[in-house]
C-alpha cells in the first residue's frame, strides 16, 4: 500500500485531529514524508485540514474517483481478489470481460468516472457521464448452472435499493428485472452477461449503473431519468454509497450462495418490487400479453395472472402501468 493510502487509512479512522509526530511514528516514515502523503491526497481532492500544534484531520472526501477512495470505501476487504480503477473506459463490463481473458482471477470489481459506450441491455445503451455515477461491473465465478444466473441481477437489485434507502432515506423500488425506480423514474439499471459452458458458469459480469449526482439528463432521457441529487436536493458521496452497496451485496450474495435462490430474501424483494399488484405489458417478440403481476418465485421469476391463465416469465421485457410513460 502506497504512504497516501496509509495516511488516508489512517485520517479516516480518527474522528480528531491527529499529529503529524503520531503520523510518522505509525507509519514509520519522516515528517516531511508526512507533508508530502499529505499534499498528494490535497492534489486528490481530499480535504484535509491542518491546525498547528493539532496535526491533521480528514474534513471531506474527494470529489473523483480514486483507488485509495475505492480501497477505503471497501474497507480492505477480500471480497474482490483485483479492483481496477478508471477515469474513462468504453464499459466496464466489457473492461472486465477483456482483462479476464488475459489474467485469470476469482473476483474482481471495475469502476470508472466515465463510460465512453456504456451498455443497457439489447444492445440499448447507458448513459454514464464523467463524475456523477457509479458505473461499476463486479465479475464472481459462483458454483451455479448458468440458468440461475439472471436471479443475480435480482440479487444485485436488492442491495441497491437498501444502499440507496440507507444513504438517502428515499424508498427505492426494484422494477424486475434490472431497474432501480425512485417516484416513478429510473435512478440505477444492471446489465448481467457471463460465460458458461452448458452446465456451468465460467463467470458472471454484473454491470451496475447509478445516477447519483447528475443535476438534469438531455431531453431524450429526462422523462423516464433521475438522479439521487436530483431527489434529494443535494450531491452524495459516490464512496460511501459504493461502501454501503458492497457490504448490503456481500450480505445478499452470501444468502444466494446458500440456497442459489431468492428464499433467504424474497419477502425484502417482493415488498420492494413495483410490478405485483400492478397491471402490466409481457413485450414478447411475438406478442404484447397485458396482465396484472401477482409475485416473484423463489428462483426469480415474474408471476403474472394474464387471461389465458397465470404464467412465468424467467426474462424479458415488462411494461408497468404508471412507470415510464405507459399511463394509458
Ligand atoms: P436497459 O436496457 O434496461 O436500459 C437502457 C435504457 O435506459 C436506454 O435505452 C435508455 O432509454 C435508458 N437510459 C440510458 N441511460 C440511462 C441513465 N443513465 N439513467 C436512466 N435511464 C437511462 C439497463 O439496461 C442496464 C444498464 C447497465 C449499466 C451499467 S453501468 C456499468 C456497466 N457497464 C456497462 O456498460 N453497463 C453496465
Amino acid at each position: 500500500m502506497a504512504t497516501k493510502d496509509k495516511l488516508l487509512e489512517l485520517l479516516s479512522s480518527s474522528s480528531s485531529h491527529v499529529s503529524g509526530e503520531w503520523i510518522s511514528q505509525q507509519l514509520g516514515i519522516s515528517r516531511t514524508a508526512v507533508w508530502k502523503a499529505v499534499n498528494r491526497l490535497k492534489q486528490d481532492g481530499y480535504a484535509i485540514e491542518s491546525v498547528s500544534n493539532r496535526g491533521y484531520k480528514l474534513v471531506g472526501c474527494s470529489e473523483w474517483i480514486t483507488e485509495e477512495g475505492v480501497l477505503l470505501a471497501l474497507k480492505s476487504d477480500d471480497f474482490f481478489e483485483k479492483v481496477f480503477v478508471y477515469d474513462t473506459v468504453d464499459s466496464t463490463n466489457n473492461e472486465l470481460k477483456r482483462l479476464h481473458m488475459t489474467t485469470a482471477f476469482h473476483s474482481a470489481l471495475a469502476i470508472a468516472e466515465e463510460q465512453t459506450a456504456g451498455k443497457g441491455r439489447r444492445g440499448r445503451s447507458w448513459s454514464s457521464v464523467k463524475g456523477d455515477g457509479l458505473w461499476m461491473s463486479l465479475l464472481l465465478k459462483p458454483e451455479i448452472p448458468p440458468y440461475k444466473a439472471p436471479v443475480l441481477t435480482l440479487v444485485a437489485g436488492l442491495a441497491v435499493c437498501e444502499a440507496i434507502e440507507g444513504a438517502t432515506g428515499l424508498e427505492a423500488g426494484i422494477k424486475w428485472p434490472n431497474d432501480i425506480v425512485v417516484e416513478g423514474r429510473k435512478v440505477c439499471g444492471i446489465l448481467t452477461e457471463m460465460s458458461a459452458e452448458i452446465e456451468t458458469v465460467n463467470y458472471v459480469v454484473i454491470g451496475i449503473g447509478i445516477n447519483v449526482n447528475q443535476e438534469a439528463f438531455d431531453a431524450s432521457l429526462k422523462e423516464m431519468a433521475v438522479s439521487l441529487r436530483m431527489l434529494t436536493g443535494k450531491p452524495l458521496d459516490r464512496m460511501q454509497l459504493l461502501s454501503s452497496f458492497t457490504a448490503h451485496f456481500k450480505r445478499r450474495y452470501a444468502q444466494f450462495l446458500r440456497t442459489k435462490d431468492l428464499v433467504g430474501m424474497l419477502d425484502d424483494y417482493q415488498k420492494r418490487c413495483i410490478n405485483i399488484g400492478k397491471p402490466l405489458k409481457i413485450l414478447w417478440p411475438e406478442e404484447t400479453v397485458e396482465g396484472r403481476g401477482l409475485a416473484v418465485s423463489p428462483s426469480g421469476e415474474l408471476v403474472v395472472e394474464t387471461d389465458a391463465g397465470v404464467v412465468k416469465i424467467a426474462s424479458g421485457e415488462v411494461s408497468v402501468r404508471g412507470i415510464y410513460g405507459y399511463t394509458e
